[in-house]
């Protein structure tokens, strides 16, 4: 089984991953781990943060002369800011006058909540571990996830659909388009339509005058996805149970959607199923002769995957930190304040589309792994291609 298990604080020494269950012999390719967390980093909305962090991950364990050798990938990623935190964060007491307090709990963030739950005064540790700095963690292994899915010819990529009050989200945006995207080398808003991106541009803008911050919706789309994957048997093996899982637990997402899920519930069904036909031709490319005329299921009918596209989104909230405060209250005195600010994004919907990326392959490869099995990648690709065959006989 595919496990992973992520640790770290924003402003901690590093992050660290752990990966276990990918089978030996798959080729990992580091420059393409880094290409991918440099592409989180992106995004115009992004704070200073990101000006001192250049995120690389190295392998320290699980991978020899370039081949996975079947036992725990663990990866570690260094916290640059970290030079600057040393003293008020060391894992020793050290000096408590230079512990910085966050004295009042941001309104819509995890600081209240988690400091009632562990019992701590004020909330630095609470908001040190719920920071979306984690997601970089999750990228990393995410891209292991990715190159394993490459070996069954299946691709997991994300784009931008909305913005604030700007949205492209009635449309769909084929796959070329948002490889398009993802090849770029300067990402403004990881928006496939220039026009409705620079739109985009302006909500962000008009926030950073304000002081205000935006949220969006990203939708991650995994492409050449084979039917098959998840079962209604049991509840907890439904993939789309599983992504809605895997992409709600990004940090600011507050609803994820399948395919056309929102607007099917306010829809007749006859506008909404995904007709069935048939070609026998077309056996000779896709992997069945079944066919759609469009994909408003986002690849999955009764929890297993259908042999379309999956389209995953993942709806995020404006970032809870304001440099325009909410009313607070004082940790200590319980008196009206306003919330702590601290240096922030205020936009990321561009980078939680790389982390759903990673999310999504990470919940495709465990469940692609479910199926096919296999200690070494050799072994899962003869059954994968069992599979193959036996969807090309059918
Ligand atoms: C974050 C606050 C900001 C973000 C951070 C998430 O960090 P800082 O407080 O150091 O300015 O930049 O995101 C990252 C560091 C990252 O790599 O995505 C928060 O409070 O969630």
């Amino acid at each position: 089984m595919l496990r992973y298990f992520t640790s770290g604080e924003s402003h901690g020494e590093a992050l660290v991953a752990f990966i276990s269950g990918l089978p030996a012999g798959l080729a990992v390719n580091q420059e393409f781990m880094d290409r991918e967390l440099w592409r989180r980093q992106q995004g115009f909305g992004r704070g200073g943060r990101m000006k001192i962090e250049r995120d690389s991950a190295p392998i320290l364990s699980g991978v020899r002369h370039g081949k996975t050798i079947g036992s725990t990938i663990e990866i570690m990623l260094q916290n640059r800011d970290w030079q600057n935190w040393k003293e008020a964060l060391p894992v020793e007491s050290g000096d408590p006058e230079k512990h910085k307090r966050v004295a009042s709990p941001r309104p819509g963030h995890a600081d209240l909540a988690g400091a009632l739950k562990y019992d701590f005064s004020e909330a630095r540790y609470v908001l040190e571990r719920a920071s979306a700095r984690e997601s970089a963690a999750r990228v990393a292994i995410g891209a292991l996830g990715k190159l394993f899915l490459r070996e069954l010819g299946i691709e997991v990529l994300s784009h931008v659909i909305a913005v604030g009050s700007t949205s492209i989200a009635d449309r769909e945006i084929v796959w070329e388009k948002i490889e398009e995207v993802s090849r770029k080398e300067e990402i403004l808003l990881s928006c496939a339509d220039p026009e409705a991106e620079k739109r985009m541009k302006e909500e962000v803008d008009k926030v950073l005058r304000t002081g205000d911050s935006v949220g969006g919706i990203f939708e991650v789309v995994a492409h050449n996805v084979p039917p098959g994957l998840g079962t209604y048997a049991q509840w907890d093996e439904r993939l789309d149970a599983l992504l809605a899982g895997a992409v709600m637990s990004l940090q600011a997402v507050k609803a994820v959607e399948i395919g056309s899920g929102i607007h099917a519930a306010h829809s007749p069904g006859s506008a909404v199923h995904d007709e069935i036909g048939y070609q026998k031709d077309q056996k000779e490319f896709g992997l069945t002769g079944f066919t759609r005329t469009r994909n408003n299921a986002g690849g999955i009918e009764g929890g297993i995957s259908n042999g379309q596209e999956i389209r995953v989104r993942g709806y995020l909230k404006p970032i809870s930190t304001l440099r325009r405060p909410l009313q607070s209250v004082d940790f200590t005195t319980r008196e009206p304040v306003k919330a702590a600010y601290e240096r922030s994004d205020v936009c990321v919907v561009p980078a939680a589309g790389v982390a759903g990326e990673a999310m999504v392959a990470l919940t495709l490869a465990r469940c692609a792994l479910e199926k096919f099995g296999g200690d070494s990648i050799k072994e899962t690709k003869r059954n994968f291609q069992g599979y193959l065959d036996q969807l090309k006989n059918y």
